[in-house]
């Protein structure tokens, strides 16, 4: 199916969906609540498009054995969650030349007052104060490429996200006023709030891989003593009590969660735990995020050891979307007034 899209330029009955997420740092089990296992689901449904962002991630500073091991990881990793290359395209970023470029010319259409209102541009150059580099502040040109190559329609992304993809529509509708119809104009794709999971040490904000508190996130490869470490010490409140409240963030995150992995609502779980105390309800936690993870891991663990695999998807997978890519940016170009090659 992966060349069905590449052949049929877009068939009319089913949209088409691009979406990405950085190799730096750990998986983490908000980013698969709030994303990948998401993107599984929509493959049956939509033409996906899915990339590891791995140029936009040297946007702060990586060691080099490290990031090579985390691109390779996220690849296998996204594999191992249900990621199907027969279904959809999987590539990694840095492999499909036509990014970088269209990011370029995407760059002159993008000013410098809508960047700097950028609110991940404020919060990231606060946060490394000593690395406020050029590729920091384009950062959402680059990501518009991302999307307008592939005339999505669709882009899934967290709430954190919705700027970028707004900017994303004021780029394309932009270039198209001056030349003409070039970019399809894309829509956010948001799940529900529900989809959120917070720190499990202050669960007022997202967990997140960034976060210095190893205590703080899940990551999908952590192992199951340590998952159920982390669940142990999790934030709580003193009213012990597993219900859904106001001021009881804590439990709340963690209703979540286990609603996530179960699929039981929150009154079902509530019910479940009636007259059990937090312990007995985090170690219940713990086990079902273990019993989620366990496949996963399985796999990981298999495709992390078939690196002629791992190449053969990604290559593949490039190959596909640097001929889609291609057809656009070309496009663009002859739009702007470049000599064809
Ligand atoms: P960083 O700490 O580097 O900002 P992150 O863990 O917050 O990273 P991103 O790379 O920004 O994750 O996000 C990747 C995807 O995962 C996005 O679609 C985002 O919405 C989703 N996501 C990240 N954290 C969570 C979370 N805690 N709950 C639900 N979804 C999340
Ligand atoms: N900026 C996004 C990752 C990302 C992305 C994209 C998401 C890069 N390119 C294109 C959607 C579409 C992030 O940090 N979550």
């Amino acid at each position: 199916m992966a060349e069905e899209i590449l052949t049929q330029e877009k068939p009319e009955k089913k949209k088409r969906i691009f979406s990405a997420i950085q190799p730096s740092g750990t998986i983490t089990l908000g980013n698969y609540v709030g994303a990948l296992r998401n993107w599984v689901k929509l493959q049956d449904d939509y033409e996906c498009i899915f990339a590891v962002a791995d140029l936009h991630a040297i946007t702060v500073r990586q060691d080099p054995k490290v990031f090579r091991q985390n691109i390779l990881n996220a690849y296998a990793l996204f594999l191992a969650c249900g990621i199907d290359t027969e279904k959809s395209i999987f590539f990694i970023q840095s492999h499909v030349h036509t990014h970088a470029e269209l990011a370029w010319l995407l760059n002159c259409y993008t000013q410098f007052g809508e960047l700097s209102r950028m609110t991940q541009f404020k919060d990231k150059s606060a946060k490394h104060a000593d690395n406020v580099n050029a590729g920091l502040f384009t950062y959402p040109s680059l990501m518009a490429a991302d999307i307008l190559l592939y005339q999505a329609d669709l882009v899934p992304i967290g709430a954190d996200q919705k700027q970028h993809l707004e900017l994303t529509r004021n780029i394309a509708e932009r270039f198209n006023g001056i030349y003409g119809k070039t970019f399809t104009i894309p829509d956010g794709y948001i799940p529900k709030v529900g989809a959120r999971v917070m720190s499990l040490q202050d669960p007022t904000k997202k967990m997140s891989k960034s976060d210095e508190n190893n205590n703080a996130w899940v990551a999908l490869l952590d192992k199951p003593e340590t998952i159920m470490k982390k669940f142990k010490r999790a934030i709580t409140d003193s009213e012990a009590r597993v219900c859904i409240g106001e001021g009881k963030d804590g439990i709340n995150n963690l209703i979540g969660i286990m609603s996530a992995v179960t699929g039981k609502t929150a009154d079902e779980i509530t019910a479940e735990f009636e007259g059990k105390g937090y312990g007995d309800f985090k170690t219940a936690v713990g086990e079902a995020v273990i019993e989620e993870v366990r496949p996963i891991q399985e796999r990981f663990d298999r495709l992390i050891k078939d690196k002629a695999y791992l190449e053969e998807q990604y290559r593949k997978s490039a190959e596909i979307a640097e001929k889609i890519s291609q057809r656009t940016l070309d496009k663009a170009m002859k739009k702007i007034g470049y000599l064809a090659r």
